[in-house]
């Protein structure tokens, strides 16, 4: 097991992976450092043979109050454009795994953009998004103009990015940033998403990989090339064992037993 400074690993069931942001004092501000162990876990768990699903989550105050303002505040353009400043950011959408974030608290700016990083979002009744980067004298870098307009819509994108205002779960529901705000109490966000990751990582492995990555099509391609490319993933899974076993299990009325395969 790797040790880490500003996240702590664990596995509520020998099929998840929860990866918790942990540097309360600084409410998860997302430093480099942290990046690099939050890459790190995430290949592991890309790397598990027997894990389905990633969790991510912070604390009950912040899932993460953005990019790390104190890391950049001094930064020149030369370095960071030389550098490609935070271009390891978006390592997690590499993932074929699917990943569920957990947000409670404060999910602002970068903490934002890496909430919609994920495959799902579930919200507390505490959470609340928002993309404050304009009172900062910048904009969001790492898709709080890109994936958060997809998610919600020009109009509203526009008004959060231009305004800076933070939105609470039970609007983040109603745009469709979240998938659903779950009950109160402490870490109830976190179990509701372990609970969703066991249920992915039931199925079979190959037809979840491949169901994700026809969804993420979607906001890549046309609709006809995404129905086509959807068609042909879908056609594709006739090669594996588990469209056998799982076809054959419903017609016997049993339950299937995934192999992977
Ligand atoms: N960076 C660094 N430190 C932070 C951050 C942050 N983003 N957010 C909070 N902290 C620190 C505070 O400085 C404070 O530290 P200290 O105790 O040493 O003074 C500690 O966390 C606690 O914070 P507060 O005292 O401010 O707590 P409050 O409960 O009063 O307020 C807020 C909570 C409202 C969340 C407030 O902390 C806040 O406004 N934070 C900043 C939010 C923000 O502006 N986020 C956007 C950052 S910019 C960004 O994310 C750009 C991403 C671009 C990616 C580009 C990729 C290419």
């Amino acid at each position: 097991e790797a040790k880490y400074e500003f996240i702590i690993t664990s596995k509520p069931d020998p099929t998840v992976t929860l990866i918790t942001l942990n540097r309360p004092k600084a409410l998860n501000a997302l430093s480099s450092p942290l990046f690099h162990e939050l890459n790190h876990a995430l290949a592991q768990a890309e790397l598990d043979k027997d894990v389905g699903a990633v969790v991510l989550t912070g604390s009950e105050k912040a899932f993460a109050a953005g990019a790390d303002i104190k890391e950049m505040k001094d930064k020149e353009f030369a370095e960071v454009y030389g550098n490609n400043f935070l271009s390891h950011w978006t390592q997690i959408t590499d993932m074929k795994k699917p990943v569920i974030a957990a947000v409670s608290g404060y999910a602002l700016g970068g903490g934002c953009e890496l909430a919609m990083m994920c495959d799902i979002i579930l919200a507390s009744p505490t959470a609340k998004f928002g993309q404050p980067e304009i009172n900062l004298g910048v904009i969001p870098g790492a898709g709080g103009t890109q994936r958060l307009t997809r998610a919600i819509g020009k109009s509203r994108a526009m008004e959060l990015v231009l305004t800076g205002r933070n939105i609470n779960a039970q609007e983040a529901e109603k745009w469709g940033l979240v998938s659903r705000v779950v009950g109160e109490g402490e870490g109830e966000v976190v179990k509701e998403a372990v609970e969703m990751a066991k249920t992915i990582a039931s199925k079979g492995r190959l037809s979840v990989m491949a169901a994700k990555e026809g969804v993420n099509a979607a906001s890549e391609l046309s609709l006809h090339e995404g129905l086509h490319f959807e068609r042909r993933l879908f056609q594709s899974l006739f090669a594996t064992k588990d469209q056998k076993e799982g076809m054959s299990a419903f017609a016997e009325k049993r339950k299937a037993e995934f192999t992977n395969q």
